[in-house]
């Protein structure tokens, strides 16, 4: 286990989900491609995700985005999100995060920068009045209307859909999306988790449907739906979800009633929105997401040798 004695970090939030960027003091992982250098962080710095992440330095909701050189020529730099639990394959609201964190950093201006991911590239564009709007990898539906029995709900019906990482995605008639009902919430999408896993039901290559996404009706004037966002581990989404957005606006377009251009706000279990869009290009469907994300310190966090809870609370 290596002996980081400090790492610096800025942390913002965007939408009310907390980003933490890692700028300085976690080795750099080796490897040619962003899914190489995740591999790389997962065998070799693990403890290191759970210490910037978790209690006491930060808690279940923190996403971490470790920023690498780039992959590509083309791109300005990598990044890998991680959380609570694992590793994301890309993170929407981290990403307008992550662009706020270089803007506050000097490294960036407004503009367009692309990004490196371990599920391709992304890029994003920063407006002079802090608006970001990402462009995500292409996203899609896998499965659509698929039936799972949950013990001690009965069967629900949704779909599968790839928007940067896997979803669920369903409506549970009579469930209130209030965030007063979040440890409801969150006890219903786990068990919806746990009973996906149980009955075979993954994405592409076998791959663990990590996010359950419930959907209801909008209660802000313009939002076209609100969503509550299970993420890998024990948190809920505060923000919209921008690979959750991204999944859904994927099954709209799969069912036809989402034409590429047309605008689809989406809005959070806090009332926060992003507003998205597809666009059809010859890598598939490729969703844009608007959002913002607002800095809330910069720090440095330390970890002391003989600290029993330097690698975090798990
Ligand atoms: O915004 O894509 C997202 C995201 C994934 C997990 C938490 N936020």
């Amino acid at each position: 286990m290596s002996t980081v004695d400090r790492i610096e970090v800025v942390d913002s939030h965007t939408g009310g989900e907390p980003t933490r960027v890692v700028i300085h003091g976690w080795p750099e992982p080796p490897g040619a491609t962003m899914a190489e250098r995740r591999a790389s962080m997962q065998r070799e710095h693990d403890h290191l995700r759970r210490a910037v992440v978790l209690e006491p330095r930060g808690h279940d909701a923190v996403v971490g985005a470790l920023l690498t050189p780039p992959e590509r020529s083309d791109s300005a730099a990598g990044v890998v999100f991680f959380n609570d639990a694992s590793y994301l394959g890309m993170c929407g609201h981290g990403l307008i995060g992550v662009v706020r964190t270089l803007e506050h950093l000097g490294r960036i201006t407004s503009g367009e920068v692309r990004i490196d991911t371990p599920v391709g590239q992304v890029s994003a564009t920063l407006d002079p009045a802090g608006a970001v709007t990402i462009r995500n990898v292409p996203s899609r539906m896998l499965h659509q209307d698929v039936s799972v029995q949950v013990p001690g709900i009965g069967e629900v019906h949704g779909d599968v859909a790839w928007g940067g990482n896997w979803f669920f995605l369903t409506e549970i008639p009579g469930l209130a999306l209030a965030l007063e009902h979040r440890a409801e919430l969150l006890r219903i999408t786990t068990q919806l988790r746990d009973a996906l896993a149980a009955a075979g039901i993954v994405g592409d290559d076998g791959a663990v449907i990590d996010h359950v996404e419930l959907f209801g009706p909008p209660t802000v004037a313009g939002a076209d739906s609100r969503n509550f966002v299970l993420c890998p581990g024990a948190a809920y989404d505060r923000s919209p979800c921008g690979t959750g957005t991204s999944a859904k606006m994927a099954t709209l377009h799969a069912r036809g009633t989402l034409a590429p251009g047309a605008r689809w706000v989406q809005e959070g279990i806090l009332g926060t929105i992003f507003t998205g869009w597809l666009t059809e290009s010859s890598e598939g469907l490729v969703p844009s997401i608007v959002g913002h994300a607002y800095i809330t310190a910069r720090s440095t966090l330390l970890f002391d040798p003989a600290d029993p809870f330097r690698s975090g609370i798990a």
